[in-house]
């Protein structure tokens, strides 16, 4: 295990600082300003391989130190935490390896690129956690405000039993043929497609709000361009093409149906070919005593059904999720101020940082990761037992 720094300070250290690493540091950065929590995150080095680049981002994004060498990183005293924000193709190594170094570990989604990383990973985590080492997956929609409300309602029993989940993850970024093959478009980078990258989040998000885990799942998935230009450059979702061109070998769409083991039963789609659906996430649950429904492009936002009430009152409710009493939100601005998409990423840090200062499990841990990915790869294999309709 790494040396304790002063007493309270959580000294971080991050892999990877494109798209997450930008998020994971604004997260960071800005914790300990909005929560009163028992430790304080030090922004102590940001690793990347090019030393360059790596030296600008930590500028940028407030880190103290860039080393291009994680293995160095999680070698160093001075660091409590590895924060892995890198493509999936390395997570399971550099997850594994801070976990026998004894450092805590917060690694992004999807978990893994293979159920069987996925397990290697668990098991490292458990071990570790044996001596007070602790792990989590970052699916940071569960920290949305709304989302927490949502699974609170639940829980409460405020829809009764749930009959039907209904959840897509939506974009548009690729629909271009001519726009390049960049990592997510490379399964042995990315793992998958739109399944991984955003299927992987309603799938933990449903779970999650419902308290209910999938237990099968029939589905397929789609890559409609099969061949696209290799990227010159690329930032975060955008890229600038060469002249050569590559195979697209992840999905760009999938689609499944499900059965949830306390009796709902669910649809799922996650494509980034729903021209002019920027980042729609939207999940709606319905249950005996009513309904709930959520869209991350109105995050602020939960509408709420309640058919408890009498017949001539009811209709869908929006409850504004801007007050004091709701999850998160009594430490930002005064009530009916709105907050956005990083605030996610700074609930997740809050509450792994208090997970870790007070001796408690930070959720998801990376079992609940690996249930995630165990769906991800069903749903890939389920794909082969397509029955075709007769001519
Ligand atoms: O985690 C996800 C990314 O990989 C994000 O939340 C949205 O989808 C935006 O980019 C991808």
């Amino acid at each position: 295990m790494s040396s304790q720094g002063s007493s309270g300070e959580l000294r971080v250290g991050m892999v990877g600082y494109a798209f997450m690493g930008a998020a994971h540091s604004q997260a960071w950065r800005t914790v300990n300003r909005v929560f009163d929590l028992p430790a304080r995150a030090s922004m102590v080095a940001v690793c990347g391989r090019d030393a360059a680049k790596v030296a600008e981002a930590a500028a940028r994004l407030g880190w103290a130190e860039a080393v291009t060498d994680w293995r160095e990183l999680i070698a160093r005293d001075d660091i409590d935490v590895i924060d892995v924000c890198t493509p999936g193709d390395s997570h399971a190594e550099i997850a594994i390896a801070a976990l026998e170094a004894g450092k805590h570990v917060l690694c992004e989604k999807p978990l893994a690129n293979t159920v069987e990383e996925a397990r290697a990973m668990v098991a490292a985590a458990a071990k570790a956690r044996a001596l007070g080492v602790r792990s989590a997956c970052g699916f940071n929609y569960r920290r949305v405000p709304a989302v927490s409300l949502m699974r609170n309602m639940v829980a409460a029993g405020r829809l009764g039993a749930i009959r039907h989940v209904r959840a897509v993850y939506l974009q548009d970024w690729i629909v271009d043929p001519s726009f390049p093959l960049v990592w997510r478009l490379q399964k042995e980078l990315a793992g998958s497609g739109a399944l991984g990258d955003i299927g992987a989040h309603i799938i933990d998000l449903t779970q999650f709000v419902t308290g209910q885990r999938i237990t099968g799942v029939s589905g397929l998935t789609e890559t409609f361009i099969k061949e696209r230009p290799l990227p010159e450059a690329s930032s975060g979702l955008s890229a600038s093409a060469g002249s050569a061109t590559g195979e697209v070998t992840v999905d760009d769409a999938a689609l499944f149906i499900a059965r949830l083991d306390g009796g709902a039963v669910a649809t799922y789609e996650a494509t980034r070919f729903a021209t002019g659906r920027k980042n729609g996430l939207r999940v709606e649950i319905n249950g005996e005593y009513g309904s709930l429904a959520f869209d991350l492009e109105r995050l602020n936002e939960l509408e709420f059904y309640d058919a408890s009430l009498p017949a001539a009152e009811q209709g869908w409710s929006r409850i504004l999720v801007t007050e004091g009493e709701h999850p998160y939100l009594g430490a930002w601005w005064p009530p009916g101020h709105i907050i956005g998409y990083e605030h996610s990423f700074t609930h997740e840090m809050r509450d792994f940082i208090e997970a870790i200062a007070t001796g408690a499990d930070p959720t998801p841990s990376f079992e609940d990761a690996l249930q995630v990915q165990l769906v991800l790869d069903a749903v890939a294999k389920s794909d082969s037992s397509w029955v075709s309709v007769a001519p």
